[in-house]
């Protein structure tokens, strides 16, 4: 797969900031008040827009990079993923949160990155949604090193053990079509691996694909989640209406399931060609770094993050963002939100 790296010209990270910041900087604001959230996201879409269309001539290039980028992005159909370069992020980044739970942005309000996210998720034509019970039931999800989990494979919360490749919302009846992280810190290097479905479907064979569309596989939720959930007899391949594959996975403990031999193989399979410390050529391997946000289709990937030592100072420690979206129903068509 091919993961293109595009810079957000300097006047649309700057411009962005400086329009973001009155409004977070507000303590009477809290944009993710339920009644402020869409509102919130319409003005930071067309803002991002506007940014982008108005760059100065020498900034014309990496602008329309990026909305080249971004249209392709909106169907389903071109690369599974892609990286945004210069991404606005605080200037002074916080201690990296103990908890998972809140960021100790602006006035507890959550700072310019997540704002950022939201609205190119919206350009996206992906709504951001809450998953909840998850986090705080908050739409942007702080990936941290949590003191305690260190040993933890099936959650973001670990960091001494490789975690293990996954869609997110695996157990969920409607899992999030699009997922994006940006990196706050990563001083630990620590990588995210990231293959596209696509590629990894090379490795099976014609009769181990039907398989994996046959509805006998089940998936439960790990840890991270507040009560447990499962969902059953469902298959874990499906095809979007251009036709590329989509996966549902989990391969962390048993996480994933299947109720026959062959489903089980498949598992097995899975397990083995994915795992982080293998290499497959069909597995990027991205270090994000400070200031990079990934954006990625999750269900045309496969994702997971390799082991790695988190900082001792914990304020210093590995700090991802996280947004979920689904795409934006159209009302008119009379479609309704999934959620
Ligand atoms: O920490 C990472 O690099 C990946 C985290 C992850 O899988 C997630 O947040 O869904
Ligand atoms: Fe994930």
């Amino acid at each position: 797969m091919q993961i293109e790296t595009l810079k957000l010209p300097e006047s649309v990270r700057q411009g962005f900031i400086d329009y973001s910041f009155p409004l977070v900087d507000d303590p009477k604001y809290d944009p993710y008040k339920p009644e402020n959230f869409a509102q919130i996201r319409y003005a930071l879409e067309r803002k991002m827009w506007q940014l982008l269309k108005n760059v100065p001539e020498n900034e014309k290039q990496e602008a329309d990079a990026i909305i080249s980028a971004i249209e392709k992005q909106r169907s389903a159909n071109g690369d599974p993923a892609f990286i945004i370069d210069h991404f606005p992020i605080d200037e002074n980044i916080p201690a990296t949160p103990i908890e998972k739970e809140k960021s100790t942005g602006i006035n507890g309000k959550g700072i310019v990155s997540e704002l950022a996210l939201m609205a190119i998720h919206s350009l996206l034509d992906r709504e951001p949604y809450i998953i909840e019970g998850l986090r705080g039931s908050l739409p942007v999800n702080q990936i941290v090193p949590v003191k305690g989990e260190e040993g933890n494979k099936a959650s973001s919360m670990g960091s001494k053990e490789n975690f293990a490749p996954h869609t997110d919302g695996s157990p969920d009846n409607n899992p999030p079509e699009y997922l994006s992280l940006v990196a706050l810190r990563n001083e630990e290097h620590a990588s995210t691996n990231l293959g596209s479905v696509e590629d990894l479907l090379k490795k099976f064979s014609a009769d181990e694909i039907e398989t994996m569309k046959k509805p006998i596989f089940s998936f439960n939720t790990g840890s991270a989640f507040a009560s447990y959930k499962e969902i059953n007899n469902l298959p874990m391949l499906t095809f979007n209406e251009n036709g590329k594959p989509l996966i549902r996975i989990n391969l962390a403990g048993s996480r994933t399931d299947s109720s026959t031999g062959e489903g089980k193989d498949i598992i097995a399979k899975l397990t083995e060609l994915t795992d982080p410390d293998k290499h497959q050529d069909f597995v990027e391997k991205i270090v994000l770094q400070k200031g990079q946000a990934l954006f990625f289709d999750n269900k045309r990937c496969f994702h997971s993050r390799d082991a790695f030592e988190r900082n001792y100072d914990q304020a210093n420690s590995r700090w991802l963002q996280r947004i979920v979206s689904n795409y934006r129903p159209d009302l008119r068509a009379g479609e309704f939100p999934s959620r």
